[in-house]
């Protein structure tokens, strides 16, 4: 693990996990009252869901996630992009939450309990927080559990898919219609060019105003608007935590980057944050 201090200024080698961290980064953990945590697709990657940048293969290998995830796509080839949301909806029922999503929930208990509180906001359409055991304030980016007509709105109830996760389907099927006006029914997520949903936006937004720290998991900090929501926490001077493997476009922003895995680093700072 490499925790780069001052992102644009500094990495530093460290020691072990917890150990390793400066007491910088561990007291902000202790001392936090209200932390705010945006997560993207990296905190789902250790239960194996693959994340958007990800070589895809099977039926999609020629297409990337950017490529699907429109609804250009979808009025272009609507089995190809319904079959990769049921295949990826099997995949998520399939696996499980990691040390990662664990860890942000003892966070969030251990802060209930002393009268603080730890808000995640979400770009994953999966539910993997949930499962762990997290309330979660926001879906930015929807659910992929859940299903509407793409023409008017109207919610639609489907049973599970019944792919396996783990092979690429033999052949795209056709998406369900509406029941009211026939159109295609499609997962309640928001693709590109369309709109997030105002109140989680806002939300997310509001608790970052708020917090006394912000983590940043897992994302690539390149879809907009989400990946700006972490700036908001420039406006008070609020300490900036990235947990990611990688450099990411929100990485100069941050005060502390943690080079590695949320599997291992944020309980990592969860110990922090509990220890006396
Ligand atoms: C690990 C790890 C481990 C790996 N531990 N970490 C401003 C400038 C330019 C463009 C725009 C702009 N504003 C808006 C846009 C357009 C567009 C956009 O952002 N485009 C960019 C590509 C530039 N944004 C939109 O269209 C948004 N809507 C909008 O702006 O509305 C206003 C509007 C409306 C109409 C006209 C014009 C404007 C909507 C964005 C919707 C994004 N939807 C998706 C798909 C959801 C459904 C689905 O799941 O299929 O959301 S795209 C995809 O990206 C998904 C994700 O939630 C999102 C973010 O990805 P994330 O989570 O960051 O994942 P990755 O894969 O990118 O990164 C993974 C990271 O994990 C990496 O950093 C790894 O290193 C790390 N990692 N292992 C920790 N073990
Ligand atoms: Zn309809």
């Amino acid at each position: 693990m490499t925790l780069t201090l001052r992102c644009a200024a500094a990495t530093v080698e460290s020691m072990q996990v917890l150990q390793e961290m400066t007491d910088d980064v561990a007291s902000l953990a202790r001392d936090a009252q209200k932390v705010a945590v945006l997560t993207g697709a990296g905190i789902s990657a250790e239960s194996g869901v693959p994340t958007f940048r990800e070589v895809q293969t099977g039926l999609w290998e020629r297409f990337s996630a950017q490529d699907l995830a429109t609804t250009d796509a979808f009025s272009a080839n609507p089995a190809l992009v319904w079959t990769w949301y049921r295949w990826r909806q099997s995949l998520i029922r399939q696996v499980e939450p990691n040390p990662g999503h664990i860890a942000l929930v003892e966070w969030q208990r251990h802060l209930a309990e002393r009268g603080g509180r730890l808000t995640i906001a979400t770009q994953n359409v999966d539910d993997l927080h949930e499962r762990a055991g997290a309330r979660v304030l926001a879906h930015l980016h929807g659910s992929i559990f859940t299903h509407r007509c793409a023409e008017c709105g109207t919610a639609a109830q489907l049973p599970d898919p019944t792919y396996n996760g783990f092979e690429s389907p033999p052949e795209p099927e056709e998406p369900p219609v509406c029941q009211d006006c026939g159109a295609h029914i499609r997962p309640d997520v928001v693709w590109f060019g369309e709109m997030l949903p105002m109140e989680a936006f806002e939300a997310t937004a509001a608790t970052i105003r708020n917090a006394d720290l912000v983590i940043v998991a897992g994302t690539s900090g390149i879809v907009q608007p989400a990946a700006s929501l972490p700036l908001l926490a420039l406006e008070r001077g609020t300490p900036l935590i990235e947990v990611n493997p990688e450099l990411t476009e929100l990485s100069e922003t941050m005060d502390y980057c943690l080079r590695g895995s949320s599997g291992s680093l944020l309980p990592a700072l969860v110990s922090a944050a509990a220890a006396q």
